[in-house]
């Protein structure tokens, strides 16, 4: 089947699915965005997805041109058309085309882009393993200055942290944010296991409130594990027992070095280990 990508609700080939040089999703970064999974054929936590959309919306001003029910079924459609059993949907919306200016009411024509697309997971060896990150020097954004609440199309400091990470041979970044305590990785979120509690950082922290971060939580809280929405400092992690990132891309990923140091004895734990379990067992549902 070929890759059909939805703009404002008609399809286009890869090639042919563009948007103007004139949006300011574009000139400014000014948008939103979700990435969500497709586990058996179904949308992981669609309605979760698509209430954070809104949110990101509200928090910025921009009005989404259809309603939640509408959405829900266009997704799932483009996810039908893609006939992709397993796979990751990149929800975008942006303010759409104006003027070459900041002035956001000048754009009419917001655009929402609906794509279906195969999944580049970490390779298998590091669910295995665990990943090593290393601390980026970039801070995640000031919460006065972008929430890191919002999933904007305004990725720099979490691209920059990235490549930070990838000069040092890492995969992913630890993130602290403007106070020096942990925040998330660029595109996860963090948790340790202390003393058999789970501890990740609250939403004050200045972390995107991850869903699959939710749904551990949940998963840990149902296993009868002690949890804890903490301020964690990076000492917090070089002495935890373990550690592991969630997201809807990397879903529950065991990390072993932190800036060189092991954690815990250097391998993947036990409460790593059970939750990944849990979190396999519950998307296949
Ligand atoms: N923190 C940040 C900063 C994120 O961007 C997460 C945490 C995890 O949230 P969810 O809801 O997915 O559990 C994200 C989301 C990628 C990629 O290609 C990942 C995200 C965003 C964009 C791209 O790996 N993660």
């Amino acid at each position: 089947m070929t890759q059909q990508i939805y703009i404002n609700g008609e399809y286009f080939s890869k090639e042919d699915a563009k948007i103007s040089v004139y949006d300011h999703g574009l000139l400014y970064g000014d948008g939103i965005f979700e990435g969500m999974r497709i586990y058996g054929g179904k949308v992981f936590r669609l309605r979760e997805h698509l209430l954070r959309l809104w949110e990101s919306a509200a928090a910025i001003s921009l009005p989404i041109p259809l309603d939640l029910d509408h959405l829900t079924a266009d997704v799932n459609e483009a996810v039908r058309k893609n006939g992709l059993e397993e796979g990751y949907i990149r929800l975008i919306v942006t303010r759409g085309a104006g003027a070459l200016g900041l002035d956001p009411f000048r754009c009419s024509n917001p655009q929402v882009i609906i794509i279906v697309d195969k999944i580049t997971l970490y390779p298998a060896e590091l669910y295995e393993n665990g990943l090593e990150l290393v601390t980026a020097s970039t801070i995640r954004n000031h919460p006065a200055a972008l929430s890191p609440r919002i999933k904007s199309l305004n990725y720099l400091n979490n691209v920059l942290a990235k490549m930070e990470g990838l000069k040092a041979g890492c995969k992913e970044a630890l993130m602290l944010n403007h106070q020096g305590m942990v925040a998330e990785c660029t595109g996860d979120n963090v948790f340790i296991v202390k003393a058999n509690k789970l501890i990740t950082p609250p939403k004050e922290a200045g972390i995107l409130e991850g869903i699959t971060r939710n749904a551990v939580l949940e998963l840990a809280k149902k296993a009868g594990i002690e949890t804890a929405e903490e301020p964690l400092t990076r000492h917090d992690l070089y002495v935890a027992d373990e550690c592991f990132l969630t997201g809807s891309a990397a879903e529950v990923i065991p990390v072993v070095i932190l800036d060189g140091r092991s954690i815990g004895d250097g391998t993947p734990g036990p409460i790593t280990k059970q939750l990944n379990d849990a979190f396999r067992a519950l998307v296949r549902q």
